[in-house]
């Protein structure tokens, strides 16, 4: 016995976890799933019997339900999804290494006659839009076609809902929002305009950036009234003013988000399957869309018809290959994503007709952790941490656009440095609590602890550390210009961690115009075919601001909705 099924089947036959003819009867493992769950608990059930852990296998961060089999496989080696990002390697029973094994697009194409076969015969559900991708641009796109009168089915192919939304930590960023009016924070459109387009070095699509930036408050107004808190408010890099919402206490804002965005998924009842990749985009004979031929891992092929598709399956910076053609500086580079943005969306947009924008600009992060395989927020920087190198020194400002910031993490010694901050900075941001969970940060109430621990010279970090202060009580910084000093650096604990640049984000992709729609490489509209999000190119132009995408994806993913189920009535 090498795996869970032949376990179970020992014992209890094949029928302990399926119910028609043994086989399972969608993508989603319902039924199975449910088995588990009649034998075992629920999640929230195991999670208490595992809760002695140091992490809790159970007790996960993810939004949505994630189900047993996300981790623990029938007839293959279970793996730790987790693992994707951290390295916990969990004791599985029929437990093995997590690896990624996922085909390209193009070697999917060689499964010719499986794929003529399923074409040949009748579509397995017809529907007026399906959405590709279960990040906040596909919910976002899903609900919105949805309250706009239009039937919706939503296709993901990883076993989990979310992609890279799921993981959006600092914010989302909106100008001219009831939060900001109740914190008396003065901002205006124009400002968010103005700062995307240098951010992005004005190689922004102008039209897109005032759609973002005219669209935002309303974006983060829609997301409260179907049950979100982003009344926390802080500053993310390149923004001239405090416009990065998140929930109130500062946790993530990327898991409420799209856990608010499926809850009314669910509310509504719309038709969503995991599992299932997309991986050809159907046309009509005049060029519309009639549909999409889908591959799930359980059932196989099969062609969901529908009158418009709206692609949404994100970026591609977990795809180093694919990251180091377009920017070679970044072969070999660790990546802060979800397993799943492999950017294998644009190939399926390409092969459709789609022409791309901007593909060669790859974002890096400036600050994840080599320890704990997880990006630290910008907001730790932005509510009053400070970067320092091996020598105890200060660098950088380090709220600048985190291109410069990323550089100059890189010119230090060991292509390191260290966020360094105290407890106040602590207490105002509940992301870091999961930090600290991880094991990654070290503490001390003295830094020279610390210095010690981290291998930093100790008396250039109490140093560095006063005249920092110094500077807040000055409110200027006359060493690197930082325009927020949100907190002096001295009460209670001090915490640091080791930080290095890691891909983080890819601002081109699939050419839109201002209602989503697709353009072909002739500058037409692909009838019936929408993007929106991190799939798309154009709104960040060469560099995204921190708290942009998160604000794009629900604008862009709303907007492509609405206009989807426009086009088909
Ligand atoms: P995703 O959320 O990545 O969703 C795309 C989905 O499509 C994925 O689930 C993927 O599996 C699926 N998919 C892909 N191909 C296929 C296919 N062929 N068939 C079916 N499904 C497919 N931005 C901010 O503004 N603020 C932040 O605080 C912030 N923090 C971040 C923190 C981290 C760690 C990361 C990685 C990113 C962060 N970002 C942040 C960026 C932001 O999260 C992403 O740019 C954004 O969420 C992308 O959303 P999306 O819906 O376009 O794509
Ligand atoms: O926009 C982002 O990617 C972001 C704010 C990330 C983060 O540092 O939290």
């Amino acid at each position: 016995v090498d795996n869970l099924a032949e376990f179970h089947a020992e014992e209890l036959g094949c029928e302990a976890c399926h119910v028609d003819n043994n086989q399972p009867i969608d993508d989603n493992l319902s039924v199975e799933n449910s088995q588990c769950a009649s034998c075992h608990g629920s999640l929230a059930e195991v999670a208490e019997e595992t809760q002695r852990h140091h992490v809790n296998a159970h007790d996960s961060h993810l939004p949505g339900e994630p189900s047993c089999t996300t981790c623990h496989m029938g007839h293959e080696q279970s793996v730790t999804y987790c693992d994707s990002c951290h390295s916990f390697e969990f004791e599985l029973p029929f437990g093995g290494k997590w690896q990624r094994d996922e085909p390209t697009i193009a070697e999917l194409a060689l499964e010719q006659q499986q794929r003529q076969q399923v074409l040949a015969g009748a579509p397995a559900l017809s529907t007026d839009v399906v959405v590709i991708g279960s990040g906040g641009a596909g919910f976002s796109a899903a609900v919105a076609a949805f309250d706009a009168g239009a039937k919706v089915v939503l296709v993901e192919k990883e076993p989990v809902i979310g992609g890279n939304a799921k993981l959006a930590a600092g914010g989302m960023n909106a100008a001219e929002s009831a939060s900001q009016d109740a914190l008396g924070i003065e901002d205006k459109v124009s400002i968010m305009v103005e700062d995307t387009m240098k951010g992005g070095y004005g190689k922004n699509d102008p039209a897109l950036v005032d759609i973002l930036a005219n669209n935002s408050a309303g974006s983060v107004a829609w997301l409260t009234a179907m049950g979100a808190d982003l009344k926390d408010v802080g500053r993310m890099g390149g923004a001239s003013v405090n416009r990065s919402h998140r929930p109130t206490g500062g946790a993530g804002v990327g898991a409420h988000v799209v856990q608010v965005l499926y809850d009314n998924a669910v509310t509504r009842d719309i038709d969503m399957r995991l599992n299932t990749r997309a991986v050809e985009i159907l046309k009509h004979a005049d060029g519309s869309v009639r549909g999409l031929l889908v591959k799930g891992a359980h059932t196989g092929y099969y062609w969901i018809e529908a009158k418009a598709a709206i692609l949404a399956t994100g970026g591609f910076a977990k795809n180093n290959e694919r990251v180091a053609h377009h920017d070679p500086k970044l072969k070999g580079f660790a990546a802060t994503n979800h397993p799943g943005a492999t950017g294998d969306g644009l190939d399926v947009a390409a092969n459709a007709g789609a022409s791309m924008t901007d593909l060669e600009y790859v974002q890096a992060h400036p600050t994840y952790s080599p320890l704990g395989g997880v990006m630290i927020t910008e907001a730790v920087r932005g509510n009053g941490a400070i970067l320092v190198n091996r020598d105890g020194n200060r660098f950088v400002n380090e709220i600048t656009t985190r291109d410069v910031a990323a550089a100059a993490i890189l010119k230090q010694k060991g292509g390191s440095a260290f966020l360094v901050f105290d407890d106040s900075v602590r207490k105002s941001l509940k992301k870091i609590e999961g930090y600290i969970a991880l094991g990654i940060v070290s503490e001390s109430q003295q830094l020279s602890e610390i210095a010690a621990e981290l291998d930093i010279d100790a008396a250039q970090l109490a140093a560095t550390v006063k005249r920092y202060n110094s500077l807040v009580e000055g409110g200027k910084d006359l060493d690197f210009a930082r325009p927020n000093l949100p907190r002096a650096l001295n009460q209670g604990a001090y915490y640091a961690l080791e930080v290095t640049p890691a891909v983080h984000h890819t601002m081109g992709g699939v050419t839109i115009d201002n209602r989503a729609e697709v353009q072909n490489e002739q500058g037409q509209t692909i009838k019936g075919l929408y993007a929106a999000g991190e799939a798309t190119g154009g709104v960040h132009g060469a560099n995204r601001l921190g708290g942009n995408a998160i604000s794009d994806i629900v604008t862009f993913g709303r907007l492509a909705g609405e206009q989807a189920a426009k086009y088909i009535k």
